[in-house]
């Protein structure tokens, strides 16, 4: 094999680093903030990984190129392929499929055959960049023809797969047109790997009905006499660099300034969501509103801050929702708000990182309720950055977290009346009650935190059968 290749393989749809303008107007790569990248950095570094991902751009040829001690190399997109596979196929068909169907999922032929053929591309760049029996990570649900392709080009490599989002239950699955296909390609992996146990269920199952294999534990028995491991891996954070930066003298200082700029209420509630359908920020808002319209809360003493960070524009679902949430908040803001004192403040912008940990700082309630979530990471950062045991996290069970996070305030985003009382509920616990939950949950994610979740999955997939 020619020298240059690596040993461990990361396959994801984007690349870890983000383009800066520089002064003379070059660009250059920075290291984008995330779990994923802090959490596969060391293992990238050990084994001079290589990293396959999209840069963002349109018909732009990047060459390979070091970063951070990575090696990454760039997919190119045409303007076509980032319409028919990304905002199409993936974040029109996929994502909607895959969330319990909140909004109907779009089906075309000419997305799939796009989706088709950037698969391949990302399994032959994958196939060019791995060593002799190295090992492979294919990540989320962009790529999931990705492990069979590769196993074609390259049977010596072991080939593992997550999936970040929900795995639908099968009766939801069996509508894509292509679920054969699908399946096929997930079972080239030797490990699948999801978020939560069901997710696993509902894959196991998919391959005894419709694809007639035999199942035993978490193994999926292949006619090839070849093992599927199918099983929950639970993403976390990087819990210990975020509990630093709420830490900071300075982030509690700009955490005291943003609870006086809205007034020094006796309650800030804080959501912090992608602006997505997915994310129930339309009922939590709801929920909100009703709650001032019947007097059980006012203005005066709660203020809710709602951060929306911009996504997927060019998808028209998500142009209808911006439109409805805008909505909403401008008639509850104009029913409740006073001169100064907004009930919601809106926010449809990103943050910096040292922002964001202020935020969480600042807010006594988490509202986090999605419709349907992987796991969710925003619960996860809100109790990391906890440190003194206070505040309330009211969350929903159709996310991830809540199977690890059995001391939140549970809620059902669907039950909009069940939902206000919650709220109302966790404004009200006192602090002895809530510092014994919030402990509870702290002592759970310090345990798990991502590089646990990273070596776990590694471990088992450098497992024999
Ligand atoms: C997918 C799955 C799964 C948001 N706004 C800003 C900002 N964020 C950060 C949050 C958090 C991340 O983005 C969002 O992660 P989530 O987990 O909440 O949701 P998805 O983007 O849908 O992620 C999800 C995840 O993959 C990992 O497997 O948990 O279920 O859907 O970290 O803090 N960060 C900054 N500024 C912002 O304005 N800096």
């Amino acid at each position: 094999m020619p020298s240059g290749r690596s040993s461990f393989v990361v396959v994801a749809n984007r690349l870890p680093v983000d383009r800066v303008e520089m002064p003379d107007g070059t660009t250059a790569w920075r290291r984008s903030p995330g779990g994923l990248v802090t959490a596969l950095a060391p293992v990238m570094q050990r084994h001079h990984g290589a990293w396959i991902g999209w840069t963002g751009g349109k018909d732009e040829k990047v060459d390979p190129f070091d970063e951070g001690g990575m090696h990454l190399v760039p997919v190119t997109l045409s303007a076509e392929d980032v319409e028919l596979y990304y905002e199409g196929f993936s974040n029109a068909t996929l994502w909607p499929l895959y969330h319990d169907v909140i909004v109907p999922p779009e089906f075309h032929r000419e997305w799939w055959e796009a989706y088709v053929a950037v698969n391949r591309r990302f399994a032959e760049a994958a196939a060019d960049a791995a060593d002799d029996n190295a090992v492979v990570w294919v990540h989320d649900y962009q790529l999931q023809l990705v492990p069979a392709m590769l196993r074609r080009l390259r049977p010596d490599v072991r080939i593992g797969f997550f999936l970040h989002i929900p795995f639908p239950p099968t009766e939801l699955f069996a509508q894509m047109p292509w679920r054969r296909q699908i399946l096929d390609g997930l079972m080239g992996a030797d490990l699948v790997g999801f978020q939560r146990p069901g997710a696993a269920s509902n894959f196991a199952r998919l391959a005894r009905n419709r694809m007639g294999l035999r199942t035993r534990g978490d193994r999926i028995h292949l006619p090839d006499d070849r093992i599927v491991r199918a099983k929950a891996f639970p993403i976390s954070i990087d819990v210990g660099e975020l509990e630093q930066i709420a830490r900071q003298p300075e982030t509690e200082a700009r955490a005291r300034e943003m609870r006086a700029e809205v007034g020094n209420p006796a309650h800030i509630l804080l959501g912090v969501d992608r602006l997505d359908y997915t994310k129930g920020i339309r009922q939590r808002l709801r929920a909100f509103g009703e709650l001032l319209d019947e007097g059980r809360v006012s203005v005066d003493d709660a203020v809710f801050i709602q951060v929306a960070t911009p996504s997927r524009e060019r998808v028209e679902q998500y142009r209808v929702l911006r439109d409805e949430i805008e909505l909403l908040v401008g008639r509850i803001n104009g029913e409740h708000g006073r001169i100064g004192t907004p009930a919601i403040n809106y926010l449809h912008t990103s943050y910096s990182r040292t922002e964001m940990a202020a935020l969480f700082r600042a807010a006594d309630v988490a509202v986090v309720t999605p419709l349907r979530d992987g796991m969710n990471l925003v619960a996860k950062e809100y109790v990391a950055c906890r440190y003194d045991d206070t505040g309330a996290l009211v969350l929903s069970e159709f996310a991830g977290a809540a199977d690890e996070f059995r001391q939140a305030f549970l809620v059902n985003p669907h039950d909009i009346n069940g939902m206000k009382d919650i709220v109302v509920d966790a404004m009200n616990t006192d602090d002895r009650q809530l510092g014994r939950r919030m402990k509870a949950m702290r002592k759970h994610l310090a345990a798990h935190d991502v590089n646990v979740w990273a070596a776990s999955f590694l471990k088992a997939l450098h497992a024999e059968d």
